[in-house]
């Protein structure tokens, strides 16, 4: 029978727990016995170290060709608010970004009707020539298999491509949750769970490191919740390629998904965290993605398993165009304060988790 002490004494000797045992502890509501077990589980991977980086978001367009009803960030080509950046503007910010101080910048966008895949692969190309040193961590599954759509390339000759024009790892989203009947609810223009996987896995094999996210809160069930994790575990087990997993609390303003609901609890925010650290034991680090979470929440999960803040952001529109009220930037000051406060050792670091400064 499973008990929270049979959980216990896996996590403790370093055993991976099953589905059905993350699901035990998704029912249970001893938060605070949940938080120590993942707090534990990350101590011995991460020690007292809690990371973040300084990066900037460069969304190029919110012109969208799928129209997922959760996403409030997008439109359709001549909508009020749709907008789409000249290569002038994202090489602006990049090399703004780079004179202040950022190591990466993390580029996502729209699927855009008309914007062929060369824009895509001369705005990274511009990138690499005005700001040298930044990483580009760019572009979801979804938006890699548009581009293999549009040009007629395969997935891996987008990657080649991609690869020699800049691109130097890639961001987690569009995972949304991978259980194809919610994904069928939500988000069903975007390509399946299936091919999200295989599509990480071949970028995996390009030799890219990778994210994985999860967009919870909405009309998704904790055993939905725990198969996502379990893909990305197995997936993980494979190729190793995933850097963190980020679970992304749902944003319910302006979307089309007509929820009865004001957004997560910080409950569930704590629990799907350690949850997220105890079951994926194969992913070093757990990001709390402060944007989504705001900054209180953020900082009280490196108490309960999370080991990644993110980084600065500067302009964030995704969560904001969907009512987040985090601010839309953190200084690096901030959050050296924020994860000091909590008693962990700020490490800034690059994108590929190489330690830049310990604060
Ligand atoms: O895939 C869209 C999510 C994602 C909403 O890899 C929403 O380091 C909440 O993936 N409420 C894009 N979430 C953002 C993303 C991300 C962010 C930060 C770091 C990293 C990383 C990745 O945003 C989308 C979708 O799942 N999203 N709408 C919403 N209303
Ligand atoms: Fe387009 Fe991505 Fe928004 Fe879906 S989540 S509508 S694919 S921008």
């Amino acid at each position: 029978m499973t008990t929270f002490e049979t959980i216990s004494a896996k996590v403790r000797a370093g055993q991976r727990i099953s589905a059905d045992e993350a699901l035990f502890l998704f029912n249970s509501n001893d938060l605070l016995a949940i938080g120590e077990l993942a707090a534990q589980a990350n101590e011995r991977k991460n020690g007292r170290n809690a990371y973040f980086n300084v990066n900037r978001h460069i969304n190029p367009t919110n012109i969208c060709v799928n129209r997922c009803a959760f996403c409030a960030f997008s439109r359709t080509a001549g909508e009020e608010g749709a907008y789409t950046l000249a290569l002038d503007e994202i090489c602006r910010r990049a090399e703004e970004a780079e004179r202040e101080g950022a190591t990466e910048v993390h580029i996502v966008g729209g699927l855009h009707p008309e914007l062929p895949f060369e824009f895509y692969e001369e705005a990274l190309a511009a990138i690499r020539r005005v700001a040298p040193s930044l990483h580009i961590k760019a572009f979801t599954a979804v938006e890699i298999e548009y581009f293999s759509r549009i040009s007629g390339l395969s997935i891996e000759d987008v990657f080649k491509r991609l690869i020699s024009a800049g691109l130097g790892s890639m961001p987690g989203g569009g995972a949304e949750i991978l259980v194809e009947e919610v994904r069928q609810k939500i988000c069903p223009e975007k390509i399946s769970g299936a091919r999200w996987l295989e599509i990480i896995r071949l970028a995996h094999l390009a030799g890219l490191k990778t994210n994985a996210t999860m967009l919870y809160g909405h009309l998704e069930t904790a055993a939905e919740r725990v198969a996502h994790m379990e893909l990305l575990r197995t997936l993980q087990d494979e190729t190793g390629g995933f850097q963190a997993f980020i679970p992304l609390a749902f944003q319910p303003e302006n979307s089309d998904l007509k929820l009865d609901i004001k957004g997560t609890s910080g409950l569930d925010d704590m629990k799907t965290l350690a949850i997220a650290r105890i079951f994926m034991d194969n992913f070093d680090h757990i990001k709390a993605y402060w944007i989504m979470l705001g900054e209180k929440i953020a900082q009280v999960s490196l108490a309960f398993g999370v080991n990644d803040l993110d980084g600065t952001v500067v302009e964030e529109k995704i969560g904001h165009d969907a009512g987040a009220q985090s601010p839309q930037s953190l200084t690096k000051e901030g959050i050296i304060r924020l994860i000091k406060k909590a008693g962990k050792t700020p490490v800034e670091r690059d994108t590929l988790y190489h330690p830049i400064r310990s604060f």
